[in-house]
């Protein structure tokens, strides 16, 4: 998976924060993508400040790698809080007639009442690795956006016409993740969007095995096999290394090895559908923080 880092300083923050500033003046509507596994984690900290009450779609992608109940559940609890979600898996375009229709839900909205019609233009917007790009490709209908981020090129405007009056803003706009939050920083690299570094990848997968075992022990028993009730996530992972035949010389467990299958498994949804982060008072994951 290609994923894209950013080590984000003070200064890299302002500038992406300004880029889209700059940018939300030429639009009146926001797309914001969220991942399905984690919406709570990969929500923006200060989009709502700079939206100024425009109008946006919530974009859950990556909804293939999410449980369909989360996912259901998640429209339902965004929809209570009044914002347009919208389910999507921006690699095959699922999703997509739904996307159209917020839109046009929205541009409603926006010209209620109005005699002059204005244009709906929305910018997306959304932490790194959500999906921004994959959209906009889709969207553009060709491979014509930019991969790799770099908060605060400013490249020619480019407006992708939906509709003549539907206009989508060819450059996402690159927020950060709330990671001063502990909980947010290990859900965001459990899914692989930070990076691996800031915690070495066999304690992330201790830490993933016990999140697993208390929040979806099925997962791990069908993949591997094993029992995980009242285990520590360190015989796991042994567990783990010794039904795959990753063993060392004298017969040691080779955990640098377990712990990258079972990251990457997890990541890629080998393991199945997962949603880690429930709206808040539903089933399973740590109660979602706002
Ligand atoms: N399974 C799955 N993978 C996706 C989806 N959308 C994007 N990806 C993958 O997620 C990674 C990041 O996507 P990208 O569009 O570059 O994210 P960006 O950093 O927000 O621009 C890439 O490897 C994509 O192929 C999706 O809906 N489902
Ligand atoms: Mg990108």
């Amino acid at each position: 998976m290609a994923n894209e880092h950013i080590n984000w300083y003070p200064g890299h923050m302002k500038k992406s924060r300004e880029m889209i500033q700059e940018n939300l003046k030429l639009t009146n509507a926001a797309i914001e993508i969220l991942d399905a596994r984690i919406p709570a984690a990969s929500a923006n900290p200060i989009l709502g400040q700079l939206l100024q009450g425009k109008p946006k779609i919530v974009i859950l992608n990556k909804s293939d790698l999410a449980d369909p109940e989360g996912n259901q559940a998640w429209v339902k609890g965004l929809r209570q809080q009044g914002a347009e979600p919208v389910c999507m898996n921006a690699l095959t375009g699922e999703g997509m007639t739904e996307l159209y229709r917020a839109m046009n839900r929205i541009h409603q909205r926006i010209n209620e009442n109005q005699t002059r019609k204005k244009p709906l233009r929305a910018m997306i917007v959304g932490i790194p690795n959500v999906g921004k790009s994959s959209l906009i490709n889709r969207l553009a209908g060709k491979k014509s956006a930019k991969t790799g981020n770099k908060p605060g090129v400013t490249r020619g405007k480019q407006w992708i016409s939906l509709e003549p009056s539907v206009q989508v803003l060819d450059t996402p706009g690159i927020l950060w993740p709330k990671f001063e939050d502990q909980n947010t920083a290990l859900m965001l690299s459990y899914i692989g969007s930070i990076r691996d570094e800031i915690l070495d990848r066999e304690e992330l997968a201790l830490s993933l095995l016990d999140f697993l075992q208390k929040n979806a022990p099925g997962l791990l028993e069908e993949r591997y096999r094993i029992q995980t009730e009242g285990r520590e996530p360190l015989s796991l992972l042994e567990e783990i290394c010794q039904k795959r035949g990753f063993l060392l010389s004298g017969g040691r467990f080779d955990y640098a090895r377990g712990a990258r299958t079972l990251t990457d498994e997890f990541r890629s949804g080998k393991m199945g559908r997962v949603t880690l982060q429930w709206p808040e008072g539903q089933k399973g994951g740590p109660a979602c923080e706002k």
